[in-house]
């Protein structure tokens, strides 16, 4: 880590007492005591046994024998950062919480994103949804909002969950494939549960493959509660919109990074808070009134719906920046523990389930994970309030409390610690009348289960639509049994006819009876058409070599900069570049260790290249220009470009007459994709 001055908050004032610098100390074993010799074990004799005496041998080994602990069972890959919330207005109306309330409080938080089916190694530009779990360290206590980057779930009953992850996760016999969903298991589970058909329509489409954690929406997926310090209640679902925009992947290219960089998210993230680029996310707010809770064709309680943004419009209520990188992404990003049942006084659940299954399975699992009831008391998930109780003891506990008293009610201590009233603060639950059989049962208001998946479909551009068949095509490509894919195209058909059919095609099996269109509605919020377009912190390769024109390509450089781009100079050999009046430039990467799909542009910038860099510079130009990225080129860069290349949509050739090239390229980078170039 850099030795930058990091911003600071509450949270951050209480890790700077754990974290520790072991640069220039002397060494010691765990008990403190200065070590003279960390090579060699103790031995009888210099070419004899290691001796079982040999404590510091013996710390040394058994810690690190230790050192693994079982990684979660979904979510397995991530990658962490802290930041800071604040709140545009108050929310008084809605909730009594008061990080909602009080737009001058500073909210500490710990984010945590990752991919669900692979593991703790697995590459992270796969085809799959992105947890987005925040921490806010409120002064009411930790609030937990376990969010994913899509707005519904595969399943409605927790109940379900673990058939759910037996079937994505690698097949038992073989454990393949890794990361993937493209294997028989998780298909045949889509096929007899059909509930799943919504969230596989967003998996299917870019949602699955974003550009980078910094460009993608959060949910929190169900409807939870507010309650607003006269007890009233409000139905609402939680969002966070990325100030970039929601942008995505093509699948060629996402599997291309997945072995080029399989740390291509984490890297983007890091990178860009130790930039300055700090990531930032608006929390918006969808909120209904309880006497609305039966106002729509759908359950709002059935996690496998959305609320159509343009029926409920989401309310910007505040910002979250990404600031501070770990110092230590095992005692930060994996120790910590979220849990959507770690919430304040204002913030309830709703009857969701899905959710309430939820509620259950987090503390659970991180009794195994973290190896006992105290991993509250982890540095990175302790609340920045005081907390008193009448829990003790267990593995690893850190708390010494004191006295005699570990019981409630008791008079020795007054009878505290004490419970408190809501006016005090004391968290009491939503009142909500219940009068209810006992059933195993799905509710009839759930067996909707393509309406909302065909208004996914409706809401798509064209180029969006083309993704999704053949994201369904690859996916059911690689099934092994044919009955799996029949059933898939057949029910699919159910959401829409003409894309099932595609799909038969794709893979050879018989088309699929025509069914009627569950829905004609769409949404607009729903394409990435209609998201926010951005030059700011994109990444451009620019492909160059000796005697390339120094003053132009200087020029455009610094547009570049201005505009906030990162351009990254790859060449034939790292080190300085010369071009001409004297202008130098510090070489990045060359061919070998970079490739076109670490780029979200390409700026051929030309010089006398020699044949095989002109050889390599066409073909990163070529597979950027495949996947329909920007393209500028000058000077002799131009040479490297196919003639077909030339006057498409996002190539900018410079010719004399133009003036503003270094702008007119800052234009095409913030546009992200020529799709229009992929249809031709
Ligand atoms: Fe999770 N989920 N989940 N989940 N989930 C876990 O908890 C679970 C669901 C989500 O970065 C586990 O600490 C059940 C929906 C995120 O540490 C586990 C059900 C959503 C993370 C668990 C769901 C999520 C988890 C594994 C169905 C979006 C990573 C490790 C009822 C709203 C958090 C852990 C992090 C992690 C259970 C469904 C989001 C096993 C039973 C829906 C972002 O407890």
């Amino acid at each position: 880590m850099s030795n930058k001055k990091q911003p600071s908050n509450r949270k951050q004032e209480q890790l700077e007492q754990y974290r520790v610098d072991d640069r220039g100390q002397a060494m010691t074993t765990n008990q403190g005591l200065k070590v003279s010799e960390d090579e060699f074990s103790l031995k009888a004799g210099a070419r004899g046994p290691t001796l079982m005496e040999d404590f510091q041998f013996r710390e040394k080994m058994t810690h690190f024998d230790h050192e693994r602990i079982p990684e979660r069972i979904v979510h397995a890959r991530g990658f962490a950062a802290h930041g800071d919330f604040q709140l545009y207005e108050s929310l008084e109306a809605y909730t009594k919480a008061k990080f909602l309330t009080d737009t001058s409080v500073v909210t500490p938080v710990f984010v945590r994103f990752s991919t669900v089916a692979g593991s703790r190694g697995s590459a992270e530009t796969v085809r799959d949804a992105r947890g987005f779990a925040t921490k806010f360290y409120t002064e009411e206590g930790n609030y937990d909002l376990v969010g994913n980057n899509i707005p519904v779930f595969f399943i409605q009953d927790a109940m379900k969950f673990p058939d759910l992850v037996h079937a994505v996760k690698p097949e038992p016999h073989n454990e393949m494939p890794q990361a993937a969903s493209a294997h028989d298991t998780f298909w045949d589970f889509v096929a007899n549960n059909q509930e799943t058909a919504h969230m596989v329509m967003w998996k299917m489409s870019g949602r699955a493959v974003p550009r980078s954690l910094r460009m993608m929406e959060g949910f929190g997926v169900h409807t939870f509660r507010l309650v607003n310090a006269e007890g009233k209640s409000h139905f609402v679902k939680f969002h966070w919109k990325p100030v970039l925009g929601v942008h995505s992947l093509v699948w060629d290219e996402a599997q291309k990074i997945s072995g080029k960089d399989p740390d291509f998210h984490r890297r983007d993230l890091y990178e860009s808070i130790e930039n300055g680029d700090y990531p930032e996310y608006e929390l918006g707010l969808q909120l209904l009134e309880e006497e609305d809770e039966f106002k729509f064709d759908f359950d709002i309680l059935d996690p496998t719906k959305i609320w159509p943004e343009e029926e409920v419009p989401v309310k910007l209520v505040g910002k979250l920046t990404l600031n501070r990188n770990v110092d230590n992404v095992f005692a930060e990003a994996e120790q910590v523990a979220f849990h959507p049942g770690h919430v304040v006084p204002g913030i309830d659940f709703t009857n969701d389930p899905l959710l309430q299954g939820r509620l259950f399975s987090y503390t659970d699992t991180q009794l195994i994970r973290l190896g006992g009831p105290n991993f509250h008391e982890l540095p990175i998930n302790r609340p920045v309030c005081p907390f008193h109780n009448n829990q003790r003891d267990g593995y690893g506990r850190h708390t010494i409390n004191r006295g005699p008293v570990s019981y409630h009610k008791n008079a020795i201590a007054g009878n505290t610690p004490s419970p408190v009233s809501e006016e005090e603060g004391g968290y009491a639950h939503y009142q909500e009348k219940i009068d209810a059989h006992k059933v195993r049962a799905r509710s009839d208001s759930f067996k909707d289960h393509f309406s909302q998946a065909a208004m996914f479909w409706n809401s798509m551009s064209k180029p969006e639509q083309e993704h999704i068949v053949s994201a369904f095509s690859f996916e059911l490509g690689k099934l092994e049994r044919e009955s799996i894919q029949k059933a898939v195209v057949d029910m699919f058909a159910n959401v829409n006819y003409d894309m099932a059919s595609r799909v038969a095609e794709a893979v050879g099996v018989q088309a699929p009876e025509k069914k009627p269109e569950p829905s004609t509605a769409s949404s607009p919020a729903l394409s990435q058409e209609n998201t926010i377009f951005t030059a700011r912190t994109r990444k451009v390769g620019v492909l160059v070599s000796e005697g390339f024109d120094g003053p132009q390509v200087q020029d455009i450089l610094d547009k570049l900069e201005k505009a906030g781009v990162q351009a990254e100079i790859v060449a034939e050999r790292l080190g300085q570049i010369q071009g001409t009046n004297g202008v130098s430039l510090k070489v990045k990467h060359t061919t070998l260790t970079s490739d076109s799909v670490l780029f979200d542009a390409l700026f051929a910038a030309g010089g006398d290249a020699n044949a095989n860099f002109s050889k390599q510079a066409a073909y990163f130009l070529t597979e950027a220009f495949e996947h329909a990225k920007p393209i500028a080129a000058h000077g002799q860069g131009e040479g490297w470009l196919e003639d077909s290349m030339k006057g498409a949509p996002g190539v900018l050739v410079q010719d004399s007459a133009q003036a503003e090239f270094g702008e007119a390229f800052v234009e095409l980078i913030s546009k992200h994709r020529f799709w229009n170039r992929e249809e031709a």
